[in-house]
Parts: C-alpha cells; sequence; structure tokens
C-alpha cells in the first residue's frame, strides 16, 4: 500500500470540519474487536465436496495458533470460539487449552455445543420425540455450561439443526414445548455472568420446518428465559430481502441482542467472506449498532457494548487465513463508515422529514473512502498498515504448508 500519510491527512480535516471527532472514531475503531471461530481454520466445504487446503489446521492448537496469527495481523481479533466436541482436548484439559490460547496471546471465547453430527440426533436433538435423546443432548449442552467456566469464557452459543422434513412427522407444539423445556434447563445451568445467545435459521437442514425458524422464536424464548439469554444473528440465516438491519434495531431496543454470526451469501446460508456480496447491508447493520453505541440512552449503549461480534464461515474454495483476514477487515471497514454518520444532521434532516437529505447523509457516509483512516489506525496500534499483504509477507502459509501437509476433511456439516 502507498503511504497512506497524506490522504489521511486529507480526510481527517475534511471529517473534523464535518464536525467529527477523528480522534474519538479512532478510538472507537480500535477498540471493535471481531471474534474468528476455529472451524474457520479446519477444512470444510459442502455436502458435495470439501477441497482440503495445504496447510489448513487440523489440532485445536493449530487452529488457535492460526486465530493468534489473525489477531496479530489485524490487532483486533483477541479472541476465538470453539466447537465442542469438535475442539475437545484429548486429555480433557481445558485448562491447558486455555492457557495455550493465552500465551499465543488471545482468549477462548464463545462455546459451541454440538448437538447435530451424532447418529442419534436423526430426529433432532432438544426436539427430538425420544426422551434419551433429549437428554443426551442437554447433557452435552450442560458439559458446555461447565466447559465455558474452565476455558473462562461468558459465552454459549446455541445453534440447532432441529426440525422435520415431512408435514405430519412430528408435532409442532410438542417440538416447542421439548425445547422450551430445554433451553429452561440449560439457562438455569449457566455460569454466573454467562449468556446464552440462541442463533436461529429459517431452513437447513431440515426442510419442511426449523423448530428455531427466525428472530421471533428466538426472542420469544429468550425473553421468557430472562436476562442471561439473547438472540444470535446469523447474517445468513434470512430469506432473501429480509431487512437485516431493522431486525437489528428491535432487537437492540429490547436489550435482546446478544451477538452476531458475519458472513454473507448470494442464496441460502452463511459461509462467503462477510460484506463479499453485500456491503452495503453490512455497513447498515453497523449503523444501527453504532447508533445504539452513542445513543444517549444508557441501556441502549450497554446492549450495544455487550454485542459479541463473531464470524461464521467455513470456507472451501478459498483458502483459510487469508479470508478470515479479510473478513476480520471487512467488518473493520464497515464499523469505520458507520462511525462517519453525521447523527446529529441526520436527525435534524429526519425531523424535518427531508427524505433524501436524510438518505445522502447515510450514503455519503457509507462512500467515503475510510481505507486512509483505517491504514492510520493500524500505524497507531503497531499493526501491520495492510494486514492481507504483512500475512502473505510473512511466510506463515508456507509454514503450515510445509508442517501440516494437506490432511483429508474431517466431514462434519458447518
Ligand atoms: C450452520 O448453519 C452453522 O453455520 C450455524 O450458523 C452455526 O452457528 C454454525 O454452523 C456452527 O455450528
Ligand atoms: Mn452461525
Ligand atoms: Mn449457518
Amino acid at each position: 500500500m502507498q503511504d497512506h500519510h497524506a490522504a489521511y491527512e486529507l480526510l481527517a480535516e475534511r471529517l473534523t470540519a464535518q464536525g467529527i471527532d477523528v480522534e474519538r472514531v479512532k478510538e472507537a475503531i480500535k477498540n471493535h474487536h471481531i471474534e474468528t471461530p476455529s472451524w474457520g481454520y479446519a477444512n470444510s466445504g459442502t455436502r458435495f465436496k470439501a477441497f482440503p487446503w495445504p496447510g489448513a489446521a487440523v489440532t485445536t492448537r493449530q487452529k488457535l495458533d492460526d486465530a493468534a496469527m489473525v489477531h496479530k495481523m489485524t490487532g483486533i481479533a483477541p479472541t476465538v470460539a470453539i466447537h465442542i466436541p469438535w475442539d475437545k482436548p484429548e486429555d480433557g484439559d481445558y485448562d491447558a487449552m486455555r492457557q495455550y490460547a493465552e500465551e499465543q496471546g488471545i482468549r477462548i471465547g464463545a462455546v459451541n455445543p454440538n448437538v447435530f453430527q451424532d447418529d442419534e440426533y436423526r430426529l433432532g436433538s432438544f426436539g427430538n420425540p425420544d426422551p434419551a435423546v433429549r437428554e443426551q443432548a442437554l447433557d452435552h449442552v450442560l458439559e458446555c455450561c461447565e466447559i465455558m467456566t474452565k476455558v473462562h469464557s461468558d459465552i454459549l452459543s446455541l445453534w440447532f439443526a432441529d426440525g422435520t422434513n415431512y408435514a405430519g412427522q412430528d408435532s409442532l407444539r410438542e417440538r416447542k414445548r421439548r425445547f422450551e423445556q430445554a433451553l429452561e434447563t440449560v439457562y438455569q445451568h449457566l455460569p454466573a455472568g454467562g449468556r446464552m445467545l440462541i442463533e436461529y435459521k429459517f431452513f437447513e437442514p431440515a426442510f419442511y420446518s426449523t423448530d428455531i425458524p427466525d428472530w421471533g422464536t428466538a426472542y420469544a424464548w429468550s425473553l421468557k428465559l430472562g436476562d442471561q439469554a439473547q438472540v444470535l444473528v446469523d447474517l445468513g440465516h434470512h430469506a432473501q430481502g429480509v431487512n437485516i438491519e431493522q431486525i437489528v434495531a428491535f432487537l437492540l431496543d429490547e436489550g435482546k441482542l446478544g451477538g452476531f454470526h458475519f458472513n454473507n451469501r448470494k442464496y441460502a446460508d452463511d459461509d462467503l467472506i462477510v460484506g463479499s456480496v453485500n456491503p452495503y447491508e453490512l455497513f447498515l447493520i453497523y449503523n444501527e449498532l453504532v447508533d445504539a453505541e452513542q445513543s444517549s440512552e444508557p441501556h441502549l449503549r450497554e446492549t450495544a457494548r455487550n454485542v459479541a461480534y463473531m464470524i461464521d464461515q467455513s470456507h472451501n474454495v478459498e483458502g483459510k487465513m487469508a479470508p478470515m483476514i479479510l473478513s476480520v477487515l471487512n467488518c473493520q471497514e464497515a464499523y469505520a463508515k458507520a462511525q462517519l454518520v453525521p447523527r446529529q444532521q441526520l436527525a435534524e434532516a429526519r425531523a424535518a422529514g427531508d427524505v433524501l437529505a436524510a438518505h445522502h447523509l447515510l450514503t455519503e457516509a457509507y462512500r467515503t473512502d475510510v481505507r486512509p483512516l483505517l491504514a492510520q489506525v493500524r500505524e497507531e496500534m503497531g499493526v501491520p498498515v495492510d494486514p492481507l499483504a504483512a500475512y502473505w509477507a510473512s511466510g506463515y502459509e508456507e509454514k503450515i504448508r510445509k508442517e501440516r501437509g494437506i490432511t483429508a476433511t474431517s466431514g462434519g456439516y458447518q
């Protein structure tokens, strides 16, 4: 990247003239952290084919090493989400796992139980008609509550593959009740200060009904459960055309937005690099978050402050490390642009009913080239000004290719 200083000075001058406190914006950007997923460093793919990537991580230590490298390059990815049992240590020593992560300069973030990969879960987990299977699933999730304490995590991230494939296959109402009962038990076992985030997804792998199909269901249950339960918004889990930023605004206002799984998609589900298909949507989502962050209302600021920003992607054809770095950077860029929205002017345009002026203020912020600002932020943080270029120049990719080689995919639907 060319020297960014001149471009940064010009931009800072222009923003200051618009009444934007550039120092405050830089501070906010430096503190905006994105969590990466351990499973994003391993081989995975679609049900048709998972193309193994040379150097992809296999062991949890390797995944932690990779997450640490992403943090080293970006300075804003200090935590990594784990998936159990994929990340279960052979000797069961979670303490050692946590310590290893910390030695690499990162921490363990959300704990993700897995109640979808075992044969027993053919008809579901918490929604399964068989009480023995429900108990098996519950035992696993409760074990994850204990793991949270061991790895010093305060987030239990819940996604269920549960649903039905055929009308009449099971009672929809009974499945709802089974779920409510199991979630209630999980809630009772959350460690003090821990939160459970309930993720929804409208279809897949079930194709007729999904037990937590939408944010309304996740919201209703988190409301019933209590303050430690919130909703997790995965960008890939909505039908086409759904206004995700409106869901975000609603949940923020109700104190029920717990976290994000960032990714992108053109058609269904997730797994593409966040911001790669629809960066404007990503900006509009961030705009709601920053609006809450900067609100004069303490409850909004508090909810926004606690939102867990996580990536949930499984790359198939584009490698592992570079796409993860790019994803983190794309989130950072959208966040930076959202910081540039002149909120006072926007409020005035709205109050005056000036539709286009309000829209213009938003799109001007979106169109601002924030790359010099981000380069300046990185320089001040002491991380590479161009993280992707620095990654390719670091020799890390060659090193892991040599050390790890090509490993057959481990399977497991993600
Ligand atoms: C499956 O759709 C999924 O991508 C969900 O989004 C989960 O969060 C993730 O897998 C990990 O279990
Ligand atoms: Mn997800
Ligand atoms: Mn998903």
